[in-house]
């Protein structure tokens, strides 16, 4: 891999987000890749080397250290952090249409549920992971998801539940989705989900966290 993309994929990994920022501790006045993605752009490097050779491939490494418990979630938020930074240069290039994102997530927490923490991680691995996002954030009704879906024909939707009263709401959402959208896939996660339930409401899939939703989205 070249030098200056395989810098801003370990500032990805590694939770770097600028030169000023002072985490990680051992990577502290180096650049960031706020700065390595500029400089890669200035370089001449496309937009789309720099997501799927650095972004796409650091956020990759986070996610799988993630799901085996060698990374955990606060270090997982400062990938996220970083990764945003390094968006921020690349989100001219999705609007001039010269870099292609895999397809639309439409994500949400369902209705009666406030958690986000573990929905917005998810987001923001499918992104890393070239996916175009809608984050409807949290307490979605399920009219909100249909009328996202309506608008995005072929977007996989994601729902999250924490609480074992909001899994009946999540079996509602999906059932009406399944409805109404029948070729639509869905992916379910939460603490208190699994895939027995998934099976039954009619979900595509029961991800126990968003590395196994990001194969699976790759895979269709
Ligand atoms: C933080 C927290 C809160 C925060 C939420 C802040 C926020 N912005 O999210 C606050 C304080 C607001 C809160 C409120 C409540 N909470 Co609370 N909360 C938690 C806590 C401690 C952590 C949850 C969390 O963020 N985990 C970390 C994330 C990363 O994990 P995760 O969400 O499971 O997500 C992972 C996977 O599940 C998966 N995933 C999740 N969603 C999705 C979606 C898709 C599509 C995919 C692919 C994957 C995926 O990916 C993630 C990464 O691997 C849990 C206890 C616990 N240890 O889990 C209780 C817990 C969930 N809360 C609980 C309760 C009861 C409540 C309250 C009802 C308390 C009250 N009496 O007011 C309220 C409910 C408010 C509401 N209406 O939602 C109970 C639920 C019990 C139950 N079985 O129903 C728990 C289990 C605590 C307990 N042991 O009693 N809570």
């Amino acid at each position: 891999m070249n030098q200056i993309l395989e810098q801003i994929s370990i500032c990805i990994q590694k939770g770097k987000v600028d030169s000023k920022m002072a985490y990680p501790p051992e990577m502290k006045g180096m650049p960031g890749a706020d700065e390595l993605t500029k400089a890669a752009l200035d370089e001449g490097f496309s937009a789309n080397d720099i997501l799927s050779g650095a972004l796409i491939h650091g956020m990759g490494i986070v996610g799988d250290l993630f799901r085996e418990k060698r990374l955990f979630v606060p270090q997982v938020l400062m990938s996220a952090m970083a990764m945003k930074a390094a968006m921020v240069h690349l989100k001219p290039f999705f609007s001039s249409g010269e870099l292609k994102q895999k397809g639309t997530f439409i994500i949400g927490t369902v209705a009666g549920d406030l958690h986000d923490i573990g929905k917005n991680l998810t987001a923001m691995m499918i992104e890393g992971a070239g996916w175009r996002v809608i984050d409807l954030g949290t307490d979605v009704k399920t009219e909100r998801f249909l009328e996202v879906l309506n608008e995005n024909g072929n977007a996989v939707v994601g729902l999250s539940a924490l609480l074992t009263t909001t899994m009946e709401q999540m079996e509602r959402s999906v059932k009406a989705i399944r409805e109404h959208f029948p070729e639509n896939r869905i992916v379910v996660g939460g603490a208190p989900v699994n895939s027995e339930f998934a099976k039954r409401i009619g979900a595509s899939l029961y991800a126990p966290n968003p590395q196994v939703a990001v194969e699976y989205i790759n895979s269709i």
